[in-house]
């Protein structure tokens, strides 16, 4: 049967989460929109399907585009399919009105464009109760230090998806040093290509391997951070 006749209504869980792994693979983001609908209408909790139907099939992307089957402009409609299934489930991720839990800045660094999972961190933060405020991709040092200042925030989240770029962090972090102002925040990175031990090395206070775990530590080191002030 050709893909054109696959009427996603039809398929069951698994086939439509398959089928949705396929569509955003082509980039069809009309698809995608409509497969998360139909997830969300059977009853899929939020966050399941965007672990399930709409990272994991990016984490196929991913492959294929380190192994050179794909390349940038196909990469780039995966990317955009994506980002519109996660703009459906983004205000049901999103809170509802309780007291905010601490204030995050979170951005991609300074020559890096990536920033799928710097929204899904955001998404998940504003989730869990924060207030994000969120500058983007290719950001410089100073573009961080003055929002941190403006924004009062409790958090700093960097994010990085290039082994070329991930360095810049510790520009950040070295410069917040020097400003006597890095002991004011918890600093948070992410992104695929970093691990603990490149987080403890540039100054950090905490790696986080995916947006579940960002929440978590920010919970944490807010809860501290209180309990050091009682
Ligand atoms: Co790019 N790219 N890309 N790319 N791209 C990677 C990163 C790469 C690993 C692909 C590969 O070769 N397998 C590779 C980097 C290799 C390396 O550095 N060693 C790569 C490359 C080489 C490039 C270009 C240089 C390609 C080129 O032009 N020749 C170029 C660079 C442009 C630039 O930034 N200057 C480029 C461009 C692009 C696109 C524009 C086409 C597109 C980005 C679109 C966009 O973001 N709007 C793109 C994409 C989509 C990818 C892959 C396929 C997918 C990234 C993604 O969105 N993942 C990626 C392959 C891969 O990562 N396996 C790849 C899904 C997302 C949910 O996961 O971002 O890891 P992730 O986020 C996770 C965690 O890492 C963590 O939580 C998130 C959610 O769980 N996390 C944080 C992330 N940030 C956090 C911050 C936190 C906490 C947790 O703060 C507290």
């Amino acid at each position: 049967m050709a893909d054109d006749d696959i009427i996603l209504s039809e398929l069951d869980d698994e086939e439509l989460v398959l089928q949705m792994h396929d569509d955003l693979y082509d980039g069809l983001k009309e698809e995608i929109e409509e497969g998360v609908r139909i997830l969300l209408d059977r009853g899929w909790a939020p966050y399941d399907v965007l672990t399930k139907a709409l990272v994991a099939g990016m984490t196929i992307v991913g492959a294929d585009f380190r192994d050179g089957i794909l390349f940038v402009p196909e990469v780039l409609l995966a990317a955009n399919a994506m980002k519109a299934g996660m703009a459906i489930l983004k205000p049901l991720l999103a809170e509802t009105g309780a007291p905010k839990v601490g204030k995050m800045v979170i951005g991609t660094v300074k020559g890096d464009i990536h920033d799928i999972g710097k929204n899904l961190v955001g998404m998940m933060m504003e989730g869990a109760g924060f207030e994000v405020v969120d500058l983007g991709i290719n950001n410089p040092v100073e573009k961080y230090i003055e929002a941190l200042e403006r924004e009062e925030a409790d958090i700093l989240g960097m994010s990085a998806l290039l082994t070329t770029t991930m360095p810049y962090m510790k520009v950040v972090i070295d410069t917040m040093k020097e400003k006597g102002m890095r002991d004011d925040f918890i600093v948070l990175v992410g992104g695929a290509p970093l691990n603990e031990e490149f987080g403890r090395a540039i100054g950090a206070d905490a790696y986080c391997r995916d947006a579940a775990v960002a929440v978590q530590t920010a919970k944490d080191f807010m809860a501290r951070k209180h309990n050091s002030l009682a």
